[in-house]
């Protein structure tokens, strides 16, 4: 564990991550302070009054050099630019930069199971999650989810192991994260507001390995083409891909999932009753399946697991069926590789809705895998006529106001039998809070629909 005590720590950011950071601090005895852009009324007056009753400084309205100048350790919010100019006065300074995963890595003696990847991150870590708990152990389930790792470190709690979902920003602050399994589902282009290329990026997803040591397991979809290529040396490498070859240790095979156990055994998982759709949910199953069995669980835990697992929120999830025509809310789909795995999900034609605030990446990989499955797209959002711009004079299109009528439009474009899906290939952030606010909009417009409203 990091000693902090009698530290001056600057956290930046008082969100989710920020706020448990500073607060796990505090209580270690450091003298710490939290920055934010924000101006103080904008944020969270419950995060700040707990905070402030634990002797926590707030510094709002901007980041001043000086806090960060005059800190022993910097703790930096996952969403925060690594490159703000007081940030690299502070590196230049040898100041300690790290994230609250790092952080709270440094306290956690259980086995961590750690999930990355471009999509599919907060299934795989939840399905993982439900495995191990239904295996008998006490699971904590965290990170990029939803719950920051530090929060576990925090309570005091033991459980046996902990299932943590990593993003790419917080790779990026993690030096010394050491999991025991580290999954790495696919890397498709995303962020490209935030990493100079898509090199970068990759590089930072494929530092998930870069603590793996022997005894650890390193688990890789080797259908994706960077990571066939992939070798971490150290763990050992269990590599999944939809079809059986020699160096794979799961595929796919007459709706069954077959895999070559520790012990080089062969088992096969029957698939007729796994509810999630879409070949992807199948990559992603495997890469459960095979950390499920690196940590020895039982073949028939593992398929009770199959059976009874449903999709998150937000992922694919059916909002409601009006007049022949189902909606589907895939608001979760926040980049274009993502929208494109949606839209390759379903065999009935599709009026997409999609746009939102843009994240550098081309739509053209989205327009090519719509053709002659999307009959008919609506636009919304800041990113709306660049997406616009690639749809043009391959897939119609046209252009809503705000959710309410774009599922209005959507719905007058659909027929009885098709799908209207909402996978935005951008982020929320133009609009809506997040993610599942705009889910929720997206839901409560279909049943205002139905409503008549
Ligand atoms: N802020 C500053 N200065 C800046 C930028 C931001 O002070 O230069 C402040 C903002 O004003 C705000 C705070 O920082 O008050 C927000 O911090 P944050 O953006 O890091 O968000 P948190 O609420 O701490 O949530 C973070 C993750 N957010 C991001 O990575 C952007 C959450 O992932 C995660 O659930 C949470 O920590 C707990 O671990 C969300 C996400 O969108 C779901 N992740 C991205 C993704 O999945 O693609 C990476």
């Amino acid at each position: 564990m990091m000693d902090v005590k009698g530290k001056k720590v600057t956290v930046i950011g008082l969100g989710k991550s920020g706020s448990s950071a500073a607060k796990w601090l505090a209580l270690q005895g450091a003298d710490v302070t939290v920055s934010d852009i924000k101006e103080a009324g904008e944020l969270d007056p419950n995060l700040v009054a707990g905070l402030t009753r634990l002797g926590v400084k707030l510094e709002t309205g901007g980041h001043r050099h000086d806090t960060f100048r005059l800190s022993d350790i910097i703790v930096i919010s996952p969403g925060v630019p690594l490159d703000m100019a007081p940030l690299t006065d502070a590196r230049r300074e040898g100041i300690p930069i790290l994230g609250e995963l790092e952080l709270a890595s440094r306290g956690i003696d259980i086995p961590v199971l750690a999930v990355t990847g471009t999509n599919g991150k907060s299934t795989v870590t939840s399905l993982l999650g439900a495995l191990i708990r239904s295996a008998g152990y006490e699971t904590f389930v965290g990170g990029n989810i939803g719950t920051p790792l530090i929060d576990y470190v925090a309570e005091g709690r033991r459980a046996d192991f902990a299932v943590v979902e990593v993003s790419s920003f917080q790779l990026d602050t993690a030096e010394r994260f050491s999991p025991h399994v580290a999954l790495l589902l696919n890397i498709t282009p995303d962020h490209l507001d935030r990493y100079p290329d898509y090199e970068a990026y990759e590089r930072s997803k494929l530092s998930i390995f870069r603590n793996l040591g022997r005894g650890g397991f390193a688990i890789l979809n080797d259908d994706d083409q960077r990571l066939s290529r992939f070798n971490p040396a150290g763990p050992s490498v269990l590599r999944y891909g939809m079809e059986r070859r020699e160096n794979r240790q799961a595929w796919i095979e007459n709706k069954t999932l077959c895999a070559r156990s520790l012990d080089g055994g062969e088992v096969s998982f029957d698939l007729k009753e796994f509810a999630l759709p879409g070949k992807h949910n199948l990559e992603n199953l495997m890469g459960v399946v095979l950390a499920g069995m690196a940590l020895q669980i039982e073949s028939h835990v593992i398929q009770d697991t199959i059976r009874s697992f449903r999709s998150l929120p937000h992922r694919m999830e059916l909002a409601g069926r009006f007049r022949g025509v189902s909606f589907y809310d895939d608001s979760k789909a926040t980049n274009v590789d993502a929208a494109l795995r949606a839209v390759q999900s379903f065999e009935n034609p599709i009026v997409l809705i999609a746009g939102g605030r843009h994240k550098g990446a081309d739509y053209g990989p989205l327009v090519r895998g719509a053709k002659g499955r999307v009959r008919k797209a609506v636009l919304l959002g800041e990113a709306g006529s660049l997406i616009a711009g690639s749809f043009e004079g391959e897939i119609p299109f046209e252009f809503a106001r705000d959710m309410k009528d774009a599922v209005a439009r959507a719905f007058s474009a659909a027929g009885a039998g098709e799908v209207v899906l909402l996978a935005p290939a951008c982020s929320s952030f133009d609009m809506f809070t997040d993610y599942a606010h705009r889910g929720r909009i997206f839901k409560q417009a279909v049943e205002d629909l139905r409503g008549g409203s």
